[in-house]
């Protein structure tokens, strides 16, 4: 969808906003694929660990040992693998040309998340290709956590 809006309109500012279930799941293959030829959107991916909307389900990102409704007993590496490490592997990709991944825990990090956004939506502006920042959020109720505290596992 980026992909046919920004060729139509060239001239538009197209920005995707993306979670990690959409993002590395379920829209994986169109993700890199558009990374890779380079596509002139901005791509913003929140990345809270769990397929938030649907009620909480395991997503490639969710941590190892975190518990979700799908993975009652935790994450466990031999069963679900590793999570995903998509801003890794997209950089390895010769399309992108800004890729930064964030986190939004104090009032630095979420400046430099701002910071990170400006980037990249500079870089394509500019015209220099696909960008894309990975943000690091939380989800306490898919988490099934106090928002002070960690999720478990
Ligand atoms: C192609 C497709 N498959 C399934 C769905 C159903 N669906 C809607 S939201 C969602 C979970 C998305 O999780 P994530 O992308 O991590 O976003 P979050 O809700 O955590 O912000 C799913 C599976 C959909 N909308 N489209």
């Amino acid at each position: 969808m980026a992909t046919a809006l920004k060729r139509a309109n060239p001239h538009a500012v197209v920005v995707s906003y993306q979670g990690d279930g959409d993002l590395a799941a379920i829209g994986g293959n169109e993700i890199l694929q558009a990374a890779n030829r380079g596509e002139h959107f901005t791509v913003f991916f929140v990345n809270n660990a769990i397929y938030g909307m649907t009620g909480g389900q395991l997503a490639p990102t969710s941590l190892i040992g975190m518990k979700t409704t799908t993975t009652p007993y935790g994450r466990d590496v031999r069963n679900e693998g590793p999570p995903m490490k998509m801003a890794e592997l997209l950089a390895n990709l010769d399309g992108p040309t800004y890729i930064e991944r964030t986190a939004l825990w104090d009032n630095k990090a979420i400046s430099g998340t701002r910071r990170a956004i400006r980037n990249a939506l500079r870089c394509q502006i500019e015209g220099r290709g696909f960008s894309m920042v990975e943000i690091l959020s939380a989800c306490p109720s898919g988490w099934k956590v106090d928002p002070p505290t960690r999720p478990s596992g």
